[in-house]
């Protein structure tokens, strides 16, 4: 036949074989996405799939989410890491008056029934009383407060709940001010700290949290590790003091504490170091001993070129009124300096801060708040105070 013919023959063919070719791709295309969604429940073999699954996410990601153009997970990252900055804002170490929940617990719970009061009977100032007692203020501080509380109530004619609770707080506030809670440092001098306490009560930890802070204030610390009962707690020390970049000096397990302290003093002197935080065991058999020994390392560690400045007895805020008792003891074997309360984030005894000021007449320097490096911080009484009446 003519050639026309054979053209549109050719032409005809043509057009079939493209149309059908496009509807097989679009098939096979189709399939691909049908398939995205389910990958992972189909597969025996774990590690193919999870190698397969981002590629077949990629290709579904432009079809899922066409309208806002999210064309490859990198643009989402970007997204993302545009956003972060501001949520960020609002992470504010809490302060000590907000770390101090549970220490305010133990009064919250009856002061908040006060309030409401239009007199307080004698019902009441003894409840009062008795919620001081449990907070742990202790029995006598608690009631020598009650006592001047209720008099001044008399005398202002104070009658309400919230007026009498007005004379409490007032009265707390007085309790715990106007003390000398500064660390005392003296300049050009090898500068000795002593922690004492029972064990476990928190004086690795404390010297490790001070190492950073007294770095970050222009000093040079040294760690001394007096706790010669075992090399653990050396090694505790020790990781303390690296961490933070204070020098250090340990002994033998089972040395004597005292010589550890005096190569601390000698050592400080000759890394021009100013001031020896000195570590020592709260493990001792009895009293006598406790006292020979506190004694000793303090002796020592006075010794040319060392000056004690600070003896700090540490006490552990969840122990309460037990750990009123061993202080005595320790206050009658050293001459202490202040205390520091270890644990007050943990603790809903915080009223031990007013046994510690009045019968031991002891100013309370530093808190604990916590485990990490920057939970100490110092006492501040006022907002210590108006915690416990929130
Ligand atoms: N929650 C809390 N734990 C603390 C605080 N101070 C120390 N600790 C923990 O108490 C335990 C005993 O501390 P350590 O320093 O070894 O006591 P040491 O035997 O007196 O030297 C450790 O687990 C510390 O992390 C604090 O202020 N708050
Ligand atoms: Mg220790």
């Amino acid at each position: 036949m003519p050639l026309e013919t054979i053209i549109l023959i050719a032409v005809a063919a043509f057009v079939l074989l493209s149309v059908s070719g496009a509807f097989l791709v679009s098939r096979r295309r189709g399939r691909d996405l049908e398939l995205d969604p389910n990958p992972p429940p189909i597969t025996g073999r774990a590690g193919t799939t999870t190698l397969e699954r981002p590629t077949q996410d990629l290709d579904a990601q432009p079809t899922d989410l066409d309208t806002p153009g999210l064309d490859t997970p990198s643009d989402a990252d970007v997204i993302e890491l545009d956003v972060q900055p501001e949520p960020e804002a609002p992470v504010v170490k809490p302060s000590f008056f907000e770390r101090l929940v549970k220490a305010r617990g133990a009064f919250t719970g009856y002061l908040g029934g006060l309030v409401g009061l239009s007199k307080v009977g004698d019902d009441e100032w003894e409840e009062l009383e008795e919620a001081l007692i449990r907070a742990d203020v202790g029995v006598k501080t608690s009631m020598k407060l009650i006592e001047d509380v209720r008099t001044e109530a008399k005398e202002t004619k104070a009658e309400d709940g919230a007026a009498v609770l007005q004379l409490l707080k007032a009265r707390m506030h007085t309790e715990l001010a106007g003390k000398d809670r500064s660390l005392r440092i003296d300049e050009g001098e090898t500068n000795v700290w002593l922690f004492v306490g029972v064990n476990g009560v928190g004086k690795t930890t404390t010297i490790g949290k001070l190492g950073k802070r007294l770095l970050a204030e222009g000093h040079r610390p040294l760690m001394a590790a007096g706790d010669t009962f075992r090399a653990a707690a050396a090694d505790q020390l020790g990781m303390w003091a690296e961490r933070s970049g204070s020098e250090f000096i340990r002994g033998a397990e089972g040395g004597d504490p005292s010589s550890v302290i005096f190569d601390g003093v000698a050592a400080a002197a000759a890394r021009d170091c100013d001031v020896v935080l000195a570590d020592t065991a709260g493990r001792l058999h009895n009293k006598s001993n406790l006292m020979d020994e506190l004694s000793k390392v303090r002796r020592v560690a006075a010794k040319e070129p060392g000056h004690v400045t600070e003896v700090f007895l540490v006490l552990d805020a969840t122990t309460g009124q037990n750990g009123m008792n061993q202080a005595k003891v320790f206050t009658e074997a050293v001459e202490v300096t202040g205390v520091v309360l270890t644990k007050l984030d943990g603790s809903a005894k915080g009223g031990v801060v007013f046994a510690i000021e009045s019968e031991l007449e002891l100013p309370v320097k530093l808190v604990g708040l916590g485990e990490g490096v920057d939970d100490l911080v110092d006492f501040e009484p006022t907002e210590f105070v108006d915690a416990l009446f929130e």
